[in-house]
């Protein structure tokens, strides 16, 4: 097994990294030392510059990722700020902006950096498109998941174990390009 450092303080992402990668014959370790996230306009841009500001502190090959969930309705709101907002107005007031919206399309985007000293980072990016729920079910995941139910689903991500949220969640996605990169880099 290989082991494969992910920073982030965030335990349902590293869960499920941990699920994804294991049958892949890596080991997730969680590593929460924190890095300061700038405020940009894209999650690569935040991911590009928390990998340069690790890599003065941190001398071992390590991942980090930034996530968010785009409303097609809202302008692509919250975004870069989904954390902010999740732990301001959180779910119910999302489901408040939306109130008399028809137009529930979003999507959640992943972006994963892999850094090795001595090697070129590795950024990829993974998507989940769906829509928004028109009220929070299931109390499975974390963060937005109650109320994201991705396409040709019914059920929302809340409501969903995490082998099944697994299999097609921008996450997933993102990890599955991360394996490719690193098996044609070894
Ligand atoms: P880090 O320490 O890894 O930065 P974080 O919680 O700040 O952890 P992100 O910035 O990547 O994570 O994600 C921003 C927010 O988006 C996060 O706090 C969640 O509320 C939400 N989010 C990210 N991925 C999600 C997912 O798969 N399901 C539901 N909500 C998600």
């Amino acid at each position: 097994m290989t082991q494969l450092y992910f920073i982030t303080g965030n335990k349902g992402k590293f869960h499920e990294a941990a699920e994804k990668l294991r049958p892949y014959g890596y080991t997730v370790v969680q590593n929460d030392i924190g890095y300061p996230e700038i405020q940009a306009e894209s999650l690569t841009d935040v991911v590009t510059w928390a990998v340069s500001d690790i890599q003065k502190r941190v001398n071992h090959a390590f991942m980090i990722e930034d996530a968010g969930l785009f409303i097609e309705p809202l302008k692509g709101f919250p975004g870069v700020y989904s954390k902010y907002v999740f732990f301001t107005i959180g779910l119910s007031g999302i489901l408040r902006l939306l109130r008399s919206e028809e137009n529930r399309k979003a999507v959640f985007r992943s972006v994963y950096a892999y850094s090795k000293p001595g090697r070129k980072t590795l950024v990829v990016t993974g998507e989940c498109i769906g829509t928004i729920a028109k009220q929070q079910r299931g109390g499975h995941g974390f963060g937005y998941d109650p109320i994201f139910i991705p396409r040709n689903e019914e059920k929302t991500f809340g409501e969903m174990s995490m082998e099944e949220k697994n299999q097609f969640s921008h996450r997933a996605k993102a990890l599955e390009k991360l394996i490719a990169a690193l098996n044609k880099n070894k």
